[in-house]
């Protein structure tokens, strides 16, 4: 076990260059193409993961308090689901760790056996999440990993025998578009062993004026964290977008059951991003494309479960059948 608490996976400078490199393609990519857009996966640098800490506090954000009252309720039933054999409880990506603590109690009150590994990209993150969880439960055995999901998973898989229960909470999965939400389920299958199980959080459609207005919170933090996109990219790659020059529209579309936000340019205007030596146009009203948020019915849940070699062990609504978490075993 690491001493400080976590494992580096690639060279700590190496990994920051190629996050680098891949940020400044993707921005190029993104906004060279007629409908423009920017990989939401960057609004995610500390400000942008602050402004999400407070959006989960949002009267208006419904997700994060019902999926805590969905475990709070069924955290019994969830410990008895996984069984009794040792195991390995694994998180994909961290948060605050709100949620996750509810389960490693439950874990720890039931004297489960159990090892608990958070898999991110990020050093930071990795490292305070683990300093949290060793102050506040000395018994517990964690190690996190700084890695991408899929490459902590190979290695955990090669090191022992024990039983994988995969965490993805707080519909993280709804950001994916259905196709690369397929290559990831996919992939996760791949990466673990027959009898692994993962528990996927998955907010369901429903009265789309809830929906619509979980992303356009009166106190404008949603916009905030849309627009960390374009300060990220004036101080990462030395651009010079003037965030007041564009306006935030997140509206639901029903065929695709998906929040689409926007950053909607309100004039005509050239931007310059200096690391990539370019300068590209908008048009007046112009949008560039920064997030998608899923929402699913239980038929597509199931569908992507068939689909994949999942087997549904059980799903855990809230009363209101807004959110579900839902337990998928590994069949191979
Ligand atoms: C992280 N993810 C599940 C959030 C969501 O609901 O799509 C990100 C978010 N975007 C705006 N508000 C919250």
């Amino acid at each position: 076990m690491a001493e400080q608490g976590y494992r580096l996976f690639n060279e700590g400078e190496n990994i920051k260059f190629k996050t680098h490199q891949e940020f400044a393609n993707d921005v190029l990519i993104g906004l060279s193409q007629p409908l423009k857009w920017l990989p939401s996966k960057y609004i995610y640098d500390s400000q942008g993961s602050r402004l999400f800490k407070e959006i989960m506090e949002l009267p208006e954000y419904y997700l994060t308090r019902t999926e805590i009252g969905i475990l709070e309720s069924k955290k019994n039933q969830i410990a008895e689901q996984i069984g009794n054999s040792e195991f390995n409880l694994i998180e994909l990506g961290c948060g605050d760790g709100k949620k996750t603590k509810i389960l490693i109690e439950q874990f720890l009150k039931n004297d489960r056996r159990f090892h608990f590994f958070p898999i991110d990209i990020s050093e930071d993150s990795i490292s305070d999440f683990i300093d949290c969880l060793r102050g506040q439960y000395p018994d517990l055995r964690s190690e996190g990993l700084v890695s991408d999901y899929f490459e902590g998973l190979y290695w955990l898989s090669a090191q022992n025998h024990r039983k994988n229960v995969v965490l993805f909470l707080g519909s993280n999965i709804g950001n994916f578009t259905p196709l690369k939400a397929g290559v990831f389920l996919s992939s996760l299958w791949k990466a673990l062993n027959n009898g692994d199980m993962v528990f996927i959080g998955f907010d369901l459609r429903k009265n789309t004026d809830m929906m619509v207005r979980a992303y356009n919170d009166k106190k404008g933090i949603t916009e905030a964290f849309n627009k960390n996109l374009l300060k990220r990219i004036n101080r990462e790659l030395n651009g010079n977008f003037d965030l007041d020059q564009f306006e935030f529209y997140a509206t639901y579309d029903v065929v695709e059951g998906a929040i689409q936000s926007y950053l909607i340019s309100k004039i005509k205007q050239e931007v310059f991003i200096g690391e990539l030596k370019w300068l590209f146009s908008l048009k007046a009203n112009e949008p560039i494309h920064t997030e998608s948020s899923y929402k699913y019915l239980t038929s597509d849940i199931e569908d992507m479960a068939d689909k994949n070699n999942f087997e549904i062990i059980d799903n855990y609504f809230d009363p209101n059948k807004y959110f579900v978490d839902s337990l998928w075993k590994v069949v191979k």
